[in-house]
């Protein structure tokens, strides 16, 4: 790994918001006084009431328990959108760039504010109140903020399905969550393309019985089936109701929304976060990570459909005021420069994306970025997925000429917003590392007992105390939360990430250390895509493992064996891939179908993936020992065939 360092340019230290003697400062400060500090750092948010304890947290079993500004009341869209309106009121919130570059909007806060007291009052005239759930599957485009905000607005739980999820994974996370109401579109469009989103949710619904009421928005406007008294068009409803709904006074761990994310075991889990910390966490974070300077055009890529889309395209920046970038299309439509010509387009001064994207399109070469000017960047941002050096460089030199500090950000979906990760003004950059943990997170690395190591080491990624983003529950499943997140370690959050630590103290995170794969830098867990498989009529079983994959950083690889009497052929190596797609959707298409005569099993029955691992990888001359393997001989088969397929 390379360990090149990267000072802070003297332009950006001039003027952070936080430099190196503030971060002191705040961290003394957080040490001395943690109660002022969170005291101080709350007032960034309207509180209808002041709450009178910050942190009433405890990761121990006895006492566990996850509760911040817990009597403390507001309203997560009235600090977005509503306390904005007397200084900013005309200021761009949202600008949408479409699919198509010739279709954009601009909306103001003060348009922002009728849409979502729309949206929350169509919501209202469907019978939704608070507390209700409603399930979001939308493309990227502006209703998608508004009915976020507007089930905030009103004390509806949204739970955002990604919209490149299946049916069947769309029905079982209405399903979990007892959604009353789903809002989709017509269609989506992404790269020219159109996604059938209402016809996922008509094949979705009647394996969910909770549904009471279908919004539809219509974005390409074809003809969609519509069934009677289920089904309303979003502008039919929304030409009925006032441009004026009060917020709903919410206590701070009232729940904001679900969100499902893959983990090692089981099915999706619906994270829950709450509504004081979680806001909290996503404006300080997107504030002083990004530095963000009022009038800024700030742009993150990623959908709404992941946490980054949650925290970083609508509620960190809109509760900052600041002007957000939302995104309908991908990197390479209609070519490849498109993600340099709209920051050219729109001035943006902040660009956040994914790795795999920077992968993608450096393979393209530098000509499509260097036919772009981006005078305007001045921040960049990297998340989801560790970085390599390579794509690090390539970032920093050819798009950001070598003035913009690069802020690689490690979280997840539970942490609620940025956890480890530089500070533009305050921290020396080293390609590939998310640097220093940000105020209040206690990184900790534990060895596979859970001995706490230190010094310059590698271990275990875990977090030695609650901090205000976190999530607090598994929706509907207390007892899995604390399963999952809190024994594996007892008394310490486990990321289920693996990381060093160096001599500076800098954090490397490795990758994920259970059965989770990153693809693209989107969570799938092993299991998930096993059952996939193991529903295919003619799959007997099957383990899937990560691989490398040049662009996607980790790719799919699925070893199956086939119920007796089935062959293995290329037409229904397509149909199973086909197959998963459809179960689960494009991001969990298998890269690699290999037929395997068995797998290696412990006489106890256990696969052992280690094993498949490392021949996946093409690792196969230290497979450790297989002397405990039932079987031995089907080591050498299935790396014999391993060889023919990649
Ligand atoms: C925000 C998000 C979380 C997992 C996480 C880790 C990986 C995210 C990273 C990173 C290295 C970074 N990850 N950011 N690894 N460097 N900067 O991605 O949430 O979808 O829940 O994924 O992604 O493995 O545990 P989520």
């Amino acid at each position: 790994m390379s360990e090149k360092r990267h000072p802070i340019p003297s332009h950006i230290r001039a003027c952070a918001r936080v430099d190196a003697r503030r971060r002191a400062e705040w961290l003394d400060q957080l040490r001395n006084d943690p109660d002022g500090f969170w005291r101080r750092e709350a007032r960034r948010l309207d509180w209808i009431r002041d709450f009178t304890r910050s942190d009433e947290s405890s990761f121990d079993e006895a006492a566990f328990q996850i509760r911040w500004f817990a009597d403390g009341v507001l309203n997560v869209a009235a600090n977005c959108v509503d306390r904005h309106l007397p200084e900013r009121a005309e200021r761009a919130a949202i600008i949408w760039e479409g699919d198509n570059p010739e279709e954009s909007r601009v909306i103001t806060y003060r348009m922002l504010h009728e849409e979502v007291c729309r949206f929350a009052n169509v919501l209202k005239a469907n019978g939704i109140r608070k507390g209700d759930r409603v399930t979001l599957y939308l493309p990227m485009i502006p209703e998608a903020a508004y009915a976020m905000l507007a089930c905030a607005r009103i004390g509806a739980i949204h739970s955002v399905v990604f919209a490149g999820f299946s049916a069947d994974s769309l029905a079982s996370r209405i399903r979990d969550c007892d959604s009353r109401l789903v809002v989709t579109a017509d269609e989506g469009l992404r790269g020219g393309r159109k996604v059938p989103l209402k016809q996922s949710v008509d094949e979705a619904l009647p394996h969910c019985p909770s549904v009471e009421t279908v919004l539809v928005v219509a974005r390409t406007g074809n003809p969609v089936p519509m069934t009677p008294g289920r089904d309303r068009w979003y502008a039919a409803e929304r030409a009925l109701v006032s441009a004026d709904c009060p917020s709903e006074p919410m206590g701070a761990e009232d729940p904001l929304f679900i969100l499902y994310t893959s983990g090692s075991t089981g099915t999706p889990k619906g994270v829950l976060h709450t509504t004081g910390g979680y806001l909290l966490w996503a404006a300080m974070t997107h504030d002083v990570v990004f530095d963000y300077r009022p009038g800024e055009v700030y742009w993150c890529t990623a959908d709404i459909g992941w946490v980054t889309g949650h925290s970083y395209v609508v509620y960190g920046p809109l509760a900052n005021g600041a002007t957000t970038l939302m995104f309908e299309g991908v990197p390479s439509y209609p070519d490849s420069s498109r993600f340099w010509q709209v920051c050219d387009k729109w001035n943006v001064a902040i660009f956040y994306t994914a790795p795999t994207a920077l992968r993608a399109l450096m393979r393209e070469g530098d000509g499509p970025v260097a036919a772009t000017s981006r005078q305007s960047l001045r921040i960049l941002g990297s998340v989801g997925e560790p970085i390599n050096p390579e794509a690090w460089e390539w970032f920093h030199r050819v798009v950001g000429e070598g003035r913009c500090p690069i802020v690689d950000t490690w979280w997840q979906t539970e942490t609620g917003g940025i956890m480890i990760a530089p500070l533009p003004g305050a921290t020396d950059l080293k390609p590939g590392s998310a640097t220093l943990p940000f105020f209040g997170v206690e990184p900790l690395l534990v060895d596979g007992e859970g001995r706490e190591l230190t010094g310059a080491t590698e271990g275990n990624l875990c977090i030695a105390r609650s901090w205000p983003g976190q999530m607090r529950t598994v929706y509907g499943d207390h007892e899995r939360f604390f399963q999952t997140y809190f024994s594996t370690f007892p008394g310490r959050y486990f990321t289920g990430d693996g990381a060093r630590r160096d001599e500076d103290g800098y954090y490397w995170i490795t990758g994920r250390v259970d059965d989770v794969i990153n693809v693209s830098g989107h969570r799938m867990g092993t299991a998930e895509v096993e059952s996939a498989l193991v529903a295919h009529a003619k799959i007997a079983e099957a383990a899937v493992v990560g691989m490398p994959h040049p662009i996607k950083g980790q790719g799919i690889y699925a070893y199956v064996t086939l119920n007796v009497g089935e062959e293995g052929s290329e037409t229904l190596r397509e149909d199973i891939v086909r197959w998963v797609r459809r179960e689960i959707g494009p991001i969990a298409t298998p890269d690699i179908v290999q037929f395997a005569p068995g797998l290696p099993k412990t006489r106890s029955g256990k696969i052992m993936r280690r094993i498949l691992r490392k021949i996946a990888e093409g690792d196969t001359d230290s497979l450790g020992d297989i002397s405990t393997l039932a079987d031995p001989s089907v080591v050498e088969r299935l790396i014999a065939d391993s060889r023919l397929l990649t």
